[in-house]
Parts: C-alpha cells; sequence; structure tokens
C-alpha cells in the first residue's frame, strides 16, 4: 500500500495554489473557507493542524497577464498575492503556511522532484504536437476540442470542458511517462474508494482511467514560456507550470528535506475543474518520485452568479473582500458554507444571503441568546440552576415529550456534526445545528418562560431549568459553530461566560445535571453582554454601500 499512517494526531490540509493573473473571487474564498473549517475543527480536536495556501506564478498566463499590466513578472505577482492574503486575514483565513510558487525554497523542492524523475527514467525528450489552453494551463485531446466563434467573429477552438480558447502547438520539450502509471493508480483508487470525495468524482476519475492515458509534456521552450523554473541541466526549457504547482504541497510539507511528518497526512481540497490534475498526473508524479499519496482529495463543485458562470466579460465577478465588508466576515463564511454543496454547483446572489443570515444568524440563534441572558427573564445574569423535579429523567414533571426529544438530538449532535465535518459535508453539519437551534426555540416558546411568576417558587424552579437547559444548548451550538463562524461564536460562548479552555470539542459534556453530575457553569455568572449576536441585514443598506 501507499498510504502509511504515522501519526494519528497529525492533519495537513491545502487549498489549491491560487493563479495571480486576476484578483480573488467568491470561488477562491469558498475553497480557503472550506480548508479553513477543516483546519479549526482538527485544532479543536485536539490536533497538531498545518494548513497551507499560497499563489501559483509561474506560467504562460501569468507572463501574459503581466504584460499585459506592464509590470515586471515578479511585481506583478507580488501585488496580486498581497491581495490574497488580504482577503484571507480580513475572513479569518487562519493558515499556517503560505506559499509562493517564485520562493526559492519552491524552486529547489521543484529542481530536485525533477531530478528524481529524469533519475528514474521517467521523463524523456521528445516531441510534442497538440491543442493547449492558456486560460487552463492544460493540454488536450482532439476529443476535448470543439469549433467556436469568438467575440469578433473570428473561426477558433475552445476545450470542451471549460470553454476557453485552444492553440495548435507543436514543440520539442520533456515528455512525463504518465502512461506508465495508469494500472497503479487504478490500483490505488480501488483500494482507496474515500480517496476522492464526494463519491461522483471518485466515479468521473474511475471513468477517465478507461480511456487513453497519454504521456504528458512537462516542459516548454524557454522562448516561449519565460516566466517558470528552468529544466535542470537544459536552459532552453521552462518546467510546465502544472508540475511546478502541484509540487508546492509537498514543499510546505519540507521537501526535499524532512517531509515525511507532513506528507503522510495530506488532505487537499480541489474545485472540480482541476480534478484530473490532482488526481491522474499528481498521484502519477508522486509514484513516480515514490512517494506517498495524499490520503483525500475534496472536490467541491463552482459557484454561479444569477445562474451565470462567473466571468469578466459578463461582468459578473462577486469581489469576496467587498462581500464580506458588507456581511461582515462570519456572514459570508456561513452563507458559503451553509449553502455550498460539494456535489453540484450553486448560486451565489446578495438575497440570498441576506434571507440566510436573518433567519439563522439573527432570528433563530440570536433570538435565542437574547431569551436567554434577557435581563428579564435572567435578571441575576448567572447560569440558572437546573432542577431535576421540574424535568426528571422519568417523566412527570413540567416537560413535555417534544422537550425530551430535543435534549436527545442535541445530546446526539456532536458527533453528527463531526461525522459531517470529517466527510466535508459540511452543509450537513449546519443542516443538523440549525435544525436543533429551532428546536431549542421551539422548547422556550412552548413553556413562556415569561409568564411564569418568580415570587413562586416552583416557577422560579422550572424557569431556571428552562434557562439553564437552553443555555447548555447554545453553549453546544457555539461550541460547535466555532469552525464555521468564528468570531460570532467567541462573542456567544463568552457571552455564556464559556473561558477560551473550555471551548473544545472533546468535553463537550451537554447538560450533566440532567444525569445528576456536576455542572460546572451553575450559578456561574454570564459574560458582558456586548450587544446583539448578529445584526439585522436590510436590502437597502446594502445597496446604499
Ligand atoms: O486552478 N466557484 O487556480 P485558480 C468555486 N492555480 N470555486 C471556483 C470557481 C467558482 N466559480 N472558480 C474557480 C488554479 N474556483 C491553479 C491551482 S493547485 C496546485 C493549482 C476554484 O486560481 C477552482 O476550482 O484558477 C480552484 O479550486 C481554485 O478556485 C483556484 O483556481
Amino acid at each position: 500500500s501507499t498510504h502509511f499512517c504515522t501519526d494519528d494526531r497529525s492533519y495537513y490540509i491545502t487549498t489549491p495554489i491560487f493563479y495571480v493573473n486576476a484578483s480573488p473571487h467568491l470561488g477562491h474564498l469558498y475553497s480557503a473557507v472550506i480548508a479553513d473549517c477543516l483546519h479549526r475543527y482538527r485544532l479543536l480536536q485536539g490536533f497538531n493542524s498545518k494548513f497551507s495556501t499560497g499563489t501559483d506564478e509561474h506560467g504562460l498566463k501569468i507572463q501574459q497577464a503581466a504584460e499585459a499590466a506592464g509590470k515586471d513578472p515578479l511585481t506583478f505577482c507580488t501585488d496580486v498575492s498581497e491581495r490574497f492574503k488580504h482577503l484571507f486575514s480580513s475572513c479569518n483565513i487562519a493558515y499556517t503556511d503560505y506559499i509562493r510558487t517564485t520562493e526559492q525554497r519552491h524552486r529547489r523542492a521543484v529542481e530536485h522532484f525533477w531530478s528524481v524523475l529524469w533519475n528514474k527514467g521517467l521523463i524523456y525528450k521528445g516531441g510534442y504536437e497538440g491543442w493547449y489552453s492558456t486560460q487552463d494551463e492544460s493540454f488536450l485531446m482532439p476529443s476535448q476540442v470543439a469549433d467556436a466563434v469568438d467575440s469578433s467573429g473570428k473561426d477558433i477552438k475552445v476545450s470542451l470542458e471549460s470553454g476557453h480558447k485552444v492553440e495548435w502547438m507543436k514543440e520539442e520539450n520533456y515528455m512525463f511517462r504518465l502512461s506508465a502509471f495508469r494500472s497503479q493508480l487504478l490500483d490505488w483508487l480501488r483500494g482507496n474508494p474515500r480517496a476522492i470525495q464526494p463519491e461522483r468524482f471518485y466515479q468521473a476519475v474511475l471513468q477517465w482511467l478507461q480511456e487513453d492515458l497519454p504521456d504528458l509534456s512537462v516542459s516548454r521552450q524557454r522562448s516561449r514560456l519565460h516566466w517558470g523554473i528552468p529544466v535542470p541541466g537544459d536552459a532552453e526549457q521552462t518546467i510546465y507550470v502544472w508540475l511546478d504547482a502541484l509540487v508546492n504541497y509537498l514543499t510546505v510539507a519540507g521537501y526535499p528535506d524532512k517531509h515525511d511528518h507532513w506528507w503522510n497526512m495530506a488532505h487537499h481540497i480541489v474545485g472540480k475543474d482541476i480534478l484530473k490534475f490532482h488526481a491522474i498526473y499528481w498521484p502519477s508524479f508522486l509514484l513516480a518520485a515514490g512517494l506517498s499519496l495524499p490520503k483525500t482529495i475534496y472536490v467541491h463543485s463552482h459557484w454561479t452568479v444569477g445562474g451565470k458562470k462567473m466571468s469578466k466579460s459578463l461582468g459578473n465577478v462577486v469581489d469576496p473582500l467587498e462581500r464580506s465588508q458588507i456581511f461582515t466576515s462570519d456572514g459570508m463564511r456561513y452563507f458559503l458554507l451553509r449553502q455550498g454543496v460539494p456535489d453540484s454547483d450553486c448560486d451565489y446572489t446578495d438575497e440570498k444571503v441576506i434571507k440566510l443570515l436573518n433567519a439563522e444568524l439573527t432570528d433563530s440563534l440570536g433570538g435565542l441568546l437574547n431569551r436567554c441572558t434577557a435581563p428579564a427573564l435572567n435578571p441575576a445574569q448567572v447560569y440558572p440552576s437546573f432542577c431535576l423535579q421540574s424535568f426528571p429523567c422519568e417523566r412527570g414533571g413540567r416537560a413535555v415529550s417534544e422537550d425530551y426529544h430535543m435534549l436527545d438530538a442535541v445530546k446526539n449532535l456532536p458527533a453528527i456534526v463531526q461525522q459531517h465535518y470529517e466527510s466535508m459535508h459540511i452543509y450537513k453539519a449546519l443542516e443538523a445545528i440549525t435544525a436543533c437551534v429551532r428546536q431549542t426555540n421551539g422548547f422556550v416558546q412552548r413553556h413562556t418562560p415569561w409568564k411564569l411568576d418568580r415570587r413562586h417558587t416552583q416557577d422560579q424552579r422550572w424557569l431556571d431549568t428552562i434557562i439553564h437547559v437552553s443555555l447548555e444548548c447554545l453553549r453546544i451550538y457555539g461550541t460547535l459553530l466555532q469552525p464555521i463562524v468564528p468570531e460570532i461564536s467567541n462573542k456567544l460562548l463568552s457571552r455564556l461566560g464559556v473561558q477560551p479552555g473550555e471551548r473544545s470539542l472533546v468535553a463537550l459534556n451537554f447538560l450533566p445535571r440532567y444525569q445528576g453530575m456536576h455542572c460546572p457553569f451553575e450559578g456561574r455568572a454570564l459574560g458582558l453582554d456586548s450587544g446583539v449576536l448578529f445584526s439585522r441585514m436590510e436590502r437597502q443598506n446594502i445597496d446604499k454601500r
């Protein structure tokens, strides 16, 4: 097997490295938010987690973009790379590593990697003739190309998959023996049915492997492509940008120096358009170099906008920085992870964001917190006592059967949420949390605590019990939501008086008093009131900005 497990408590998650030919768009933030969520989840479980992201700065596409901007390529790359960094810090993307392919450490890793393949005879000099898409930095088979007409009415050829223009290319260059790896790839996939998720994409890769797998051109003539890493020992050739880019995952792990620790724990997040590079080329390169394969490749679908593909020419590209300033970083994170389904494309509109955030963060979650902490119901501003006579394990107190259902649901929630996080079904985790928040609101609504009279002992005990149970539910929701909305969770947990050391996923221990056990929160003062949990969004206020 190519899988070695050295340390079960370590985790290494990556985003694709982003092309710097244009500014960050919504899809880039989406990739980063998914990885950030999984990274934060592992940290809360007590893992040692490494999270890397960065920028892909070489290749013909960047070379041309820099020329068009009239800038020297490195200055151009640095400017755009800084915009990605700025977006990520604005959206609380807590990466531990940021890599740029123009860094010296990366060049060293790529040169070493190339030499290993070369020395094993897996790269040879040959001639390449075929279609190339600069936009996709991708070689295409004749069957993947179609006729089209460009905006000036000229007949052109385009990639069937991306719609981007392709050009005929004929060059002397270096070829990688991709064809030699087909059966090893099939073995790997058949032996690891969870290696590519969701299932749909795993099946797609198996399908591709039924077709022809020709050798791959892995260099370009320097006269055509000067912006890249030269082939070691041949200054006339530049290494193909995808080989260069994929090695970034190894560079961050420490390659060519000691890298096993992280490399054996690698998980990749990728968009569906770059699956072939990650699920066919990359594992083949790794097999060729004698390295282990990634543990999982998580594939996500794309965001469309108003039903259309995002594109500069349509003018519908969503700027994630601007949107996160309007809706807040947590607002955008919540929306993307709640609405984004890995299996199929999702559509973005401001209206959907406003509706979702108002309903789930302002009304449902914020409303629940408000009710339980408002001075009218909680004048002492404490985590009140739980009274087992009012809410006994055996029926008979004031609780009704729906209340017992709710307790069951919240008790099971952490395990369900963790399962969903682990299979990258983050939207399902959020669906489950939302359903529980709704149930807790129903619980409060059903028992109308505002009608109880604190002067009567029985009422006062029941009232305190209702609040205690609700605060316990909120503590669970706040803790589980930390990977998704770190700022809101922090605000919520701080208001409940839950200390930073009490927020891990390991010892959640929901409602211990129900089992007659000690509850560390009972009787504790609430934290300071720092205002509403999440402000309501109004369409008019957004249009004005
Ligand atoms: O592909 N919705 O970089 P990139 C969601 N440099 N995600 C989208 C999207 C959309 N509309 N459009 C693009 C590259 N993405 C290479 C990666 S990794 C060794 C090299 C996603 O800037 C896309 O699927 O074009 C990919 O995962 C990521 O954005 C980066 O795209």
